[in-house]
């Protein structure tokens, strides 16, 4: 028998096992519960499962299959999956937390591992844990656009999101009769209160703590809030309360936000130079002059810009059809198109595009019925239905069209 004091309420409900070590932390049953572990993991596990189809869908973007382009329609399609796999990315973190919070003392079981199946289980979880931490934490980093690392954020964040999910569907498959049980348990009542046969453990459970109904509160009071305080930044109505939203659509110049401006992107003098040209190669090369480009027949159309980070807006364009030029260059609807900016580096200095965006596709010049700004790409920037920000590719001087 254990002599710590703490070994064993009045009531003899607190048995500890055998062979414990004495500095071993003893928890009390506190306000944690199956109930509140299941409702809070449920939350949490429908965040992360949209978060995972909709992070896949983004992912989809920077690495489509040959046969099956990006579709251009609906015209806010990425800007609704983005900005739910950013909403639901953030509002996981609050969930995580409680439902951390709601299984600490298990982390202290004692003994740590009854059978093999036991240490693989606990194995499994610690990887879950580990990789949504990881997870949520560099998607948090890349939304605020701060790389303290040198590994590629798309790679690890898309590898590690399988990680999250196979690791998450195995601890529901071993879970379900517990999580079950835990949905079916009433959550009122201050645990404090003397349930029928036992009493509270005077030691570890303060007088007048929080219920676990008001951990329920808590923890969805503070997912409700990121999520209202995000959306703003994609949905103009809840805008007065974006204030988690990292770019504002409204305080930025034409009410479209900047991620990399011109001069960032070493390109100031370039995109201003006389010497401008729009060369555009394939079996009929040509070359414009910015004069010649805005004589060409221009077309007006609304779409959306909508970035990774999850912030977007709606915006009103002036441009040429890139299939005007794509045809004239000598392809057709069937051709593979990579755009290059007059940027000299960078990740995202050019762009593919195929299939119905090619059609929809606008080599922009307007913006909110003025000309570009030089951040927004001016002299000519790409603007498409569905697309992900990163590959509007802007400061265009290269079009090739290719097979
Ligand atoms: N050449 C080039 N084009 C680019 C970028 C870039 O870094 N270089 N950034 C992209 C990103 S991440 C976004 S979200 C959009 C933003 O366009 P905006 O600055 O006009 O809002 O431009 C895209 N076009
Ligand atoms: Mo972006």
């Amino acid at each position: 028998m254990d002599s710590s004091p703490k070994a064993q309420t009045r009531s003899g409900r607190r048995l500890l096992p055998a062979g414990r070590p004495p500095f071993w932390p003893v928890f009390g049953d506190g306000v944690r519960s199956e109930a509140i572990t299941a409702r809070v993991g449920s939350a949490l596990g429908i965040a992360f499962g949209l978060c995972f189809v909709t992070g896949l869908l983004s992912h989809y973007q920077y690495a489509p299959w040959g046969w099956l382009p990006i579709p251009a329609a609906p015209a806010w399609g990425y800007r609704l999956s983005q900005g739910t796999h950013v909403i639901t990315g953030l509002v996981s973190i609050p969930l995580l937390i409680t439902k951390l919070w709601s299984v600490f003392p298990k982390l202290f079981e004692w003994p740590p591992a009854r059978s093999v199946v036991h240490a693989l289980e606990r194995l499994s979880i610690a990887v879950l844990v580990s990789a949504s931490l990881v997870e949520v934490g560099i998607g948090l980093l890349n939304i605020l656009t701060w790389y303290p690392w040198r590994f590629s954020f798309i790679d690890v964040h898309h590898w590690l999101a399988w990680v999250v999910i196979g690791s998450l569907l195995l601890h529901i498959a071993v879970k379900l009769p517990i999580i079950r049980r835990g949905l079916a348990d009433p959550v009122a009542g201050r645990i404090t209160a003397p349930e029928a046969g036992s009493e509270p453990d005077p030691e570890t459970v303060p007088a007048g703590g929080i219920t676990r109904r008001g951990v329920l509160i808590a923890g969805g009071a503070g997912a409700g809030i990121v999520a209202l305080t995000t959306a703003g930044q994609a949905l103009t109505p809840l805008h007065p309360v974006a204030l988690l939203g990292v770019r504002d659509p409204q305080r930025a110049p034409l009410g479209v936000p900047i991620n990399r401006t011109a001069a960032q992107a070493g390109v100031r003098q370039l995109a201003v130079a006389p010497t401008y040209r729009l060369r555009v190669t394939g079996p009929t090369p040509f070359e414009l002059t910015l004069d010649e480009l805005e004589a060409l027949p221009g077309v007006q159309r609304s779409l959306p810009i909508a970035c990774v980070e999850g912030w977007s807006a709606g915006a009103r364009w002036i441009g040429v059809e890139l299939m005007d030029l794509v045809t004239r260059a000598g392809g057709n609807a069937d051709s593979r198109v990579v755009l290059t900016s007059l940027e000299p580096d960078g990740p995202y200095r050019r762009s593919a595009i195929s299939g119905s965006q090619l059609h929809a596709a606008l080599l922009a010049t307007h913006l909110n019925g003025q000309r570009l700004t030089v951040d927004h790409g001016y002299p000519l920037r790409l603007i498409a239905p569905d697309r992900a920000g990163v590959f509007n590719t802007k400061w265009l001087t290269r079009i090739e069209v290719g097979r």
